[in-house]
């Protein structure tokens, strides 16, 4: 294919992702963290849970009206439904895009053991084309930070070497035929403030669209998954109000007009305080970019209780999840 032609489809799978009062479903857990969800409503983790559980999102009835894209696990890309269906067809079938999540975990920073770095540039074209080939038309990359104030985490050493792996996984995505979602998390684990977040944020994105110039990753075809600016888990509670304005002023200093969406984590936010601050951002609106949802536990939660691993309790998991992705659709059009 050539530069114009990929240029191209990757324009149109932005703006499929993009489409208005839609978002991503976040459904790329690895197979450990698959194991915890499951191992919650007292399932073992075996691939046919893990694929019963995907398939019931998947396939909900008028998913495709509130889901633009799905992240995928490799796993799942390479999966069928319980009637033989690949599930990628089934989410091509419904208009959605099959997306897939490149980076293969964390390991401790060398030199500061307390910062998490991610893996995965190593044949990472290899996989970007295997992956494309099976249906895939965008990736996912988490980086991951932590913040303790009191033992100056972030450092400076760990936004970089973050901001830098975000660049290089985007810039081969772009030449593989990938829209690059950039997931910089800025973790809400901790004792830390709203400030706190919101300074660490600030810092990690202008980083992160440093590194990508750099790079030179196309803007406009990338997509940006950043956390919201929340209190730390064990921190001083913030309202609502709050967050939505503290995550806006963050984003305009330091998200270039050119990125076309900015698709939030939910971070371990409760299912209705994701849905909440997303709406409240977009009520303050004047933002130049997309402003919409890629969840993974604030729209599987209940669903998954729901259902539980009970065949006969997966009408009602599906409606569920369907409430869910409509509250979520809904706050994405400030409603
Ligand atoms: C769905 O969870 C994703 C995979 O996590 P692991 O690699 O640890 O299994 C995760 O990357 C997710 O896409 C984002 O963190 C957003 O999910 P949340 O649940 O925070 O919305």
């Amino acid at each position: 294919m050539s530069c114009t032609a990929k240029g191209s489809e990757l324009a149109r799978t932005v703006e499929a992702l993009i489409s208005p009062g839609k978002g991503i479903l976040a459904a790329d857990e690895s197979t450990g963290t698959a194991g915890k969800r499951l191992e919650s409503v007292g399932l073992p983790n075996t691939e046919d849970n893990r694929r019963a559980l995907r398939e019931l999102l998947f396939t909900a009835d008028g998913v495709e009206k509130f889901i633009s894209g799905v992240i995928l696990y490799e796993e799942t890309l390479f999966q069928a439904s319980s009637k033989g269906t690949p599930l990628t067809k089934e989410l091509a079938d419904r208009g959605i895009v099959p997306g897939i999540k490149v980076d293969i975990g964390t390991v401790a920073l060398v030199g500061s053991p307390r910062e998490l770095y991610t893996q995965g540039l190593d044949n990472l074209r290899q996989r970007c084309d295997k992956y494309y080939a099976a249906g895939a038309r965008f990736a996912k990359w988490r980086a991951v930070i932590t913040i303790d104030t009191a033992a100056g985490l972030p450092s400076p050493a760990g936004v970089r070497s973050a901001a830098a792996g975000l660049a290089a996984y985007a810039k081969v995505c772009q030449e593989a035929g990938l829209v690059p979602i950039v997931e910089p998390e800025v973790l809400a684990d901790g004792p830390h403030g709203i400030d706190d977040c919101e300074a660490v944020t600030h810092e990690v994105l202008s980083v992160v669209f440093r590194e990508l110039a750099i790079a030179k990753v196309q803007l406009e075809t990338i997509l940006l998954k950043p956390n919201m600016i929340v209190p730390g888990s064990k921190g001083p509670a913030a309202t609502p109000d709050a967050v939505a304005a503290a995550t806006l002023r963050v984003l305009r200093r330091t998200v270039p007009p050119a990125v076309p969406g900015i698709m939030f984590l939910s971070g371990g936010q409760s299912e209705e305080e994701a849905t909440k601050h997303l709406e409240l951002i977009n009520k303050l609106g004047g933002s130049p970019w997309y402003v919409s949802f890629s969840y993974g536990r604030a729209l599987q939660a209940s669903a998954l209780k729901a259902w539980s691993g009970d065949a006969a309790n997966a009408a009602a998991a599906q409606a569920v999840f369907i409430q869910r992705a409509e509250a979520n659709s809904q706050a994405a059009l400030a409603k």
